[in-house]
């Protein structure tokens, strides 16, 4: 449900002549405006060490990929120099950059991977 605000208005003193609306109470709801989150793209980097499957396994993992589409994004990478493993809201994107820096390091890999604006 879209979040409103609500603001009573209009409350005189019941049953007055000429007050505010004789008691009427009038319920106003304003829509508060709610900015969509800023995205941002968790990206890959190819460099000449980390063995493919070790990628694969990465984008299965910690990004939920199925192995055919880990596979094209791991060759994009090797073939292209970078590539998006996916875009999340800001903590989200950048614990998943700690998470494959920390498994990379783990097991002795030279993997990169940064956090861009989407
Ligand atoms: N280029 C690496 C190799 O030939 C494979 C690789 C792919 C490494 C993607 C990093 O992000 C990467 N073993």
């Amino acid at each position: 449900m879209t979040p409103f605000k609500t603001t009573v208005a209009n409350q005189g003193p019941p049953f007055e002549p000429g007050g505010q609306g004789e008691g009427e109470l009038v319920i106003e709801k304003e829509a508060l405006r709610v900015e969509p989150p800023k995205l941002f793209q968790v990206v890959m980097l190819n460099d000449d060490y980390t063995p493919m499957e070790f990628v694969i396994y990465v984008l299965q993992e910690l990004f939920r990929h199925d192995i055919e589409t880990a596979t094209q994004i791991m060759l994009k990478i090797h073939h292209e120099g970078r590539g998006v493993c996916g875009v999340y809201t800001k903590d989200i994107a950048a614990t998943k950059v700690e998470l494959v820096l920390a498994a990379a390091r783990r097991a002795g890999h030279p993997l990169q991977c940064i956090l861009e604006s989407a």
